[in-house]
């Protein structure tokens, strides 16, 4: 399921709208995917907290919110653009792929709720299919 001119075009536009308020979309779809999903939690033993709002949270969010937008720079090609943070994952971090999935379906989430009139069925195909290559990508070094 390989994204069209038309998929990679909405998701361009509307990363656009949303990038003054990324930082926010990272640090509560993070934030949820931790209480939502509580064993996503066993990933991050090592940080003194992981409660919503919390420091480690809010920086992480951040971080993983700022490389979704890199992402959305290298949407023709995202399997070379995420080639290093994918080895990163698979081999150093060694998170489940599965989790890929559930961490896309809270940033949907939060997308949702913050920007109810941008992100029509349209969007949301779009941007589902994107996370979904992207996640892709982010698998491709777990062999
Ligand atoms: Ni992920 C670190 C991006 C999904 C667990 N992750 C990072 C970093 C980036 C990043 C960027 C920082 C790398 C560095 O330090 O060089 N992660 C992404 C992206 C996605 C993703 C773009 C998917 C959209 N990561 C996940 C998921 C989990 C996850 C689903 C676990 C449930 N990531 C981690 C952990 C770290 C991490 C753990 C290290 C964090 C730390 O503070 O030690």
């Amino acid at each position: 399921m390989s994204l069209t001119a038309k998929d990679k075009n909405l998701v361009r536009a509307f990363w656009g709208k949303i990038s003054s308020k990324a930082d926010a979309i990272g640090q509560e779809a993070l934030g949820r995917m931790l209480v939502v999903y509580p064993q996503t939690k066993t990933y991050f033993a090592h940080w003194p907290e992981t409660s919503p709002g919390s420091a480690p949270v809010m920086k992480h969010g951040k971080t993983v919110m700022a490389a979704i937008t890199d992402a959305v720079g290298k949407i023709d090609d995202l399997v070379g653009g995420l080639s290093s943070l994918s080895e990163l994952h698979a081999t150093e971090l060694r998170i489940d792929p599965g989790n890929f999935k559930i961490l896309s379906h809270n940033i949907l989430v939060t997308l949702a709720i913050h920007f109810p009139a941008d992100f029509t069925a349209e969007v949301h195909v779009s941007v589902d299919k994107f996370l979904a290559a992207l996640s892709a990508a982010l698998a491709d070094k777990y062999r």
